[in-house]
């Protein structure tokens, strides 16, 4: 049939495999042990990830949520944006309000995503809600730069980065990340980001370590992705979930900890993976800002900040700007 959307897959099964092996690799052989995010996001980790944002112990997500209730009309009348890009969309929940703020009729919708499932659910339902919408969905890893899908040229575009996964570039790879952004933005256009920020250690670690085990799971999740995607033999039970707060770096790690010592075969790589017992692999860096840290960043990366929103907590901050 046909779809009532436009799909660019940049992580074709080749991409995807290559950058896989090359991330898993480097980080399964480096001390310490330290693997990218971007693989927990199969159809399942993307699931659990959905069910993290409804937990008690994260509250950014709804932090973020009320800052675009309250906000959402605020974007839109400063941007006038007819595009909106959206990196690292998932199951796009927040995208609606920008959306029917930005009026969907005609207006150019671009989620950004690894996930192919999350894309395509999101997708098949934002076009369902909104039949005027043009989405084209791109699946792609937006670590690596962006190529967009082209975009009609009439109107400012709006890039939205929100829930923080900012926090996932680690504090020297985010002036060339935002950099980076910055290039493919026109005068135009804008950039609204939404960054958690820094809190009680215990508020922040137990965001990542959450009664239920649910993000334990999403972190176990991980091998599970390697033992299918690299043939690897990795028991998820020989593994505990932690959360650190790492104060230096001003980021919330998630590991793994080896329960003993192991040698697990990733047949795929061709490598056998030693652990010492009581090892942690780092599984996850989760940044947490300070309004003025993050707006300094942007300014450094040659942004140019309008606004800055924070939640009444200031738990949690929406910044928009202009290149
Ligand atoms: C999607 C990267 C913003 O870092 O808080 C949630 C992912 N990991 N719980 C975050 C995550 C564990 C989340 N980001």
């Amino acid at each position: 049939g046909t779809r009532a959307y436009g799909y660019t897959d940049t992580l074709d099964a080749e991409h995807y495999a290559k950058a896989l092996r090359a991330d898993i690799r480097a980080g399964l052989t480096s001390t310490p042990k330290s693997t990218a995010p971007t693989w927990f996001y199969d159809a399942r980790g993307s699931e659990l990830f959905e069910e993290i944002t409804q937990l008690p112990e994260y509250p950014l997500w709804r932090a973020e949520l009320g800052l675009l209730q309250l906000h959402a009309g605020d974007v839109a009348a400063q941007t006038g944006a007819r595009s909106m890009v959206e990196l690292g969309s998932g199951s796009s929940t927040k995208s609606k309000l920008i959306i029917e703020a930005l009026r969907p009729t005609d207006l150019n919708y671009v989620p950004v995503d690894v996930s192919a499932d999350a894309l395509h659910q999101a997708s098949a339902q934002l076009v369902r809600d909104y039949p005027g919408i043009r989405l084209h969905a791109l699946r792609a890893d937006f670590t690596a730069p962006l190529v967009l899908p082209a975009l009609p040229e009439d109107g400012p575009r709006l890039i939205a980065f929100l829930g923080s996964t900012l926090g996932n570039f680690r504090r020297p790879a985010r002036g060339p990340f935002l950099r980076g952004l910055r290039s493919i933005m026109r005068p135009e256009d804008f950039l609204l980001i939404g960054a958690d920020l820094v809190k009680t250690e215990h508020e922040m670690t137990a965001a990542y370590d959450d009664a239920q085990g649910i993000t334990a799971e999403f972190n176990k999740n991980l091998l599970y992705v390697l033992n299918r995607e690299l043939d690897a033999d990795f028991d998820p039970d020989a593994f505990d979930h932690v959360s650190v707060w790492n104060s230096a770096e001003s980021h919330i790690e998630m590991r793994l900890r080896s329960r003993d010592e192991q040698l697990v075969k990733v047949r795929g790589l061709g490598l056998a993976v030693h652990f010492v017992r009581g090892e942690e692999w780092i599984t996850e860096r989760s940044a947490k800002f300070t309004t003025d840290g993050l707006q300094a960043e942007m300014a450094n990366a040659g942004l140019r900040i309008n606004q800055a929103w924070a939640d009444p907590n200031a738990g949690f901050t929406l910044t928009l700007a202009t290149a």
